[in-house]
């Protein structure tokens, strides 16, 4: 079987570690048989935006509806396109219309890697971060009026469905389930926002009663921010809406020293639409063209991607290979985030090398 792949580097940093991706991609492939055809698309990227003036083509739909997976890199050039504008132009649209409903995001402390907070070893952080990714505070409904004027007013509303919610909320459920701990952390801000949040606790208990061996903690997201850095270690599956889940999975990767290792799944639960794997990292134009990004949070992604088209094991061995790499600690070899003098591609070819065996 042949898995189509639409590999798509957008921005930035993400025309660096793209190659380092699919170089581990295809040693891993090599590695285990596994048949893999790459299609690689210019789209979704500032670069095309400044040529047709849109993220997107007009039949990007038709484009990549039946490709097995997206591997994407990051979006964003605020240089030569508002940031809200090459978003919602391309990684949003992606998301929604592929209803891509669940962002999972790994959060763990790896080997050599040295946190910020003190005293913590590898182990000691080890969890998800699964957001709701189709809806909440991310939402098109609102708008402005008396634009420009003394009376300018602008709303956006958020948006919580109970078909959205209780999707997201059941594969957390069964995400912690299937975890030794089984423990969910869900965060709102419930006493400040006092419409939705408070509905989305209710959902959090109505969906517990199906999962009685996860136990539930609920937080408001200002003190769970804190307790992320004061207790990473309480934490297993942490559940939130759209907003507040990206942010905790910016904080939490903060917590094991570098987010440029972080990945992440936006996943179709369902099958009927690919699913797009990307680091949790944005296009970071401060060290883009330098050539040291940290290709993990890409390398990563591609581990994600095997194992959700059925190579669990090829995707272990990514995570294996990274791991070694890091725990090794030459410093000729890794990036700068995580104390080398190295380049992306160093890295990159190093981890690829491991892989190979
Ligand atoms: N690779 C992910 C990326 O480019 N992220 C840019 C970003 O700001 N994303 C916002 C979001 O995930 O909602």
């Amino acid at each position: 079987m042949t898995h189509r792949i639409a590999v798509i580097p957008g921005d930035g940093i993400g025309k660096e570690v793209m190659p380092e991706g699919l170089r581990a991609l295809e040693a891993a492939a090599a590695r285990f048989g596994i048949d893999l055809e790459l299609e690689h698309f210019d789209f979704a990227s500032c670069d095309y935006y400044a040529e047709h003036g849109q993220m997107l083509p007009d039949d990007w739909f038709e484009q990549l509806k039946d490709a097995d997976a997206i591997f994407y890199g990051a979006v964003g050039w605020p240089e030569t396109v508002p940031d809200h504008i090459s978003l919602w132009g391309s990684l949003l649209q992606f998301r929604r219309r592929f209803d891509q409903y669940v962002n999972l995001r790994p959060c763990k402390l790896l080997p050599g890697v040295k946190s910020p907070l003190a005293d913590r070893e590898p182990g000691d952080i080890d969890f998800y971060v699964v957001r709701e990714n189709t809806e909440g505070e991310y939402s098109s409904v609102g708008g402005k009026m008396f634009e420009g004027t003394e009376r300018e007013v602008v709303i956006q509303e958020t948006v919580m469905t109970r078909t959205g919610v209780d999707r997201v909320l059941k594969y957390a459920y069964e995400l912690a389930q299937s975890r030794p701990r089984k423990k969910l952390t869900s965060a709102t801000k419930s006493n400040g926002i006092a419409i939705t949040m408070p509905w989305w606790d209710e959902r959090v208990k109505a969906m517990g009663a199906h999962y009685p061996e996860v136990s539930v903690d609920q937080f408001h997201i200002d003190i769970l921010a804190a307790n992320f850095v004061m207790h990473p270690d309480w934490f297993d599956v942490v559940v939130a809406s759209n907003l507040f889940g990206d942010i905790l999975s910016d904080l939490g990767p903060a917590c094991t020293g570098t987010i440029g290792v972080a990945p992440s799944a936006n996943i179709n639960p369902d099958g009927h639409f690919p699913s797009l794997f990307e680091p949790v990292h944005g296009s970071a134009p401060d060290i883009a063209g330098k050539g040291i990004a940290n290709p993990i949070g890409q390398v990563w992604s591609a581990a994600m991607m095997l194992e959700h088209l059925g190579h669990p094991a090829a995707g272990q061995a990514i995570v294996d290979a990274f791991e070694a790499v890091l725990a090794e600690g030459d410093k000729a070899v890794l990036t700068p985030d995580v104390g080398g003098q190295g380049t992306t591609e160093a890295l990159g070819r190093a981890i690829a090398e491991r892989i190979a065996g």
